[in-house]
């Protein structure tokens, strides 16, 4: 369903701010009234708030009086308000905010609010030209980055002597961090997930001290900002040849997931894009071993609209990019997710991630 803007609304959550103006500081709200756009913001972001704005959007130090002016100029009745991302307290600040009392002989104005939560979300899922540039060089640092922890890890295994430790989940999860800044990062889009053995498991393993054994299945799932743009994916890496079971669970997630990549393309549905991987998985038998969704949208957020699941019945548009990542779990054993981004088209969708997925 198509849903619009109305022609005054506030904007407060982050990632739509920076998307309609440039801004990234952490305290900024966007009020715009009939096509005018303000950014206003304290003492300490005014000039970095001028420097980077896009055009035509004025920058103002909040205060109640200069606020009220705006609202009064265009009479402004409706404003649209992100319910989904204003606490209680925010609300009631910018409610004040909006309340225009009775002064002097000036009338006063009745505000509603009226929730636009969702709408601009929603043009983000399609993704400029420039956009799509600047997704892929952040994919390109964490690929950058995911070789090297992968030789790490394989010359550790390779060179151990009886008295050298194997890394840690914890340590690898730093390394990750560490190269990613240094090349050209700016922050991690998530925490680095590395699992080791059993861990594998857990779809969302927190890194802890468990050391790496030779043999170890290793999952590892990271990602970059660049930018403002989050990358995302996973691989697994074997620290031995793997048993035949573990190679035909491998085996399955992997032809699942190149099935839901060859065919997802435009005005299929999320559900449908779910399915083409999660029906491959449950034919064999695995389906209570797989509780996630499939994939999720990514850009300025590492989750944003569109998902792929059972429950999302809206169609995917072209030049969105989107997560394809089904896995299998079997707790106490091991698990297996294989991910890569995805740009969809009309005719054959693009794989952003260029690391290979052979064992
Ligand atoms: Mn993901």
């Amino acid at each position: 369903m198509e849903k619009f803007l109305p022609s005054s609304f506030i904007v407060t959550d982050k990632s739509n701010i920076k998307y309609l103006s440039n801004f990234t500081g952490s305290h900024g709200i966007l009020l715009i009234v009939s096509q005018k756009k303000y950014l206003f913001t304290d003492f300490r972001y005014i000039e970095r708030a001028k420097k980077s704005v896009k055009k035509g959007i004025h920058v103002v130090e909040l205060n109640k009086e200069n606020w009220q002016e705006i609202l009064k100029k265009e009479n402004t009745k409706i404003i649209g308000i992100e319910e989904d991302n204003l606490t209680i307290s925010r609300f009631k600040k910018i409610k004040k905010l909006c309340k225009i009392t009775r002064r002097q002989s000036r009338p006063g104005i009745k505000i509603k609010f009226q929730n636009i939560s969702g709408v601009i979300e929603s043009k983000r899922e399609i993704k400029s030209p420039e956009e799509i540039k600047l997704i892929t060089k952040s994919q390109r640092i964490n690929e950058k980055v995911f070789l090297l922890i992968k030789k790490f890890i394989q010359d550790c295994i390779s060179s151990q002597t009886q008295k050298q430790k194997l890394p840690t989940e914890i340590e690898i999860a730093w390394k990750i961090r560490e190269l990613g800044y240094q090349f050209g990062a700016e922050e991690m889009s998530f925490d680095p997930i590395v699992a080791f053995e059993k861990h594998t498991a857990i779809p969302h393993h927190n890194p802890d001290k468990t050391r790496l054994k030779k043999g170890d299945i290793v999952m590892i799932d990271m990602g970059m900002k660049y930018k403002g743009f989050c990358s995302d994916m996973t691989r697994m890496i074997f620290t031995a040849t793997p048993t035949k079971f573990q190679k035909e669970i491998y085996e399955l997630v992997l032809k699942a997931q190149e099935n839901g990549i060859n065919k997802i393309v435009s005005g299929i549905t999320g559900k449908k894009a779910d399915a083409l991987s999660r029906n491959m998985i449950a034919k064999e038998g695995y389906s209570e071993n797989y509780g996630h969704s499939g994939g999720h949208g990514i850009g300025l957020d590492i989750h944003e609209q569109p998902s792929l699941a059972e429950k999302y019945t809206e169609k995917l548009k072209e030049n969105s990019i989107i997560t394809v990542e089904p896995g299998i779990y079997l707790t106490g054993k091991f698990g297996v997710r294989i991910e890569d981004m995805i740009l969809v088209k009309k005719d054959k969708s693009i794989n952003l991630t260029k690391i290979s997925k052979k064992i």
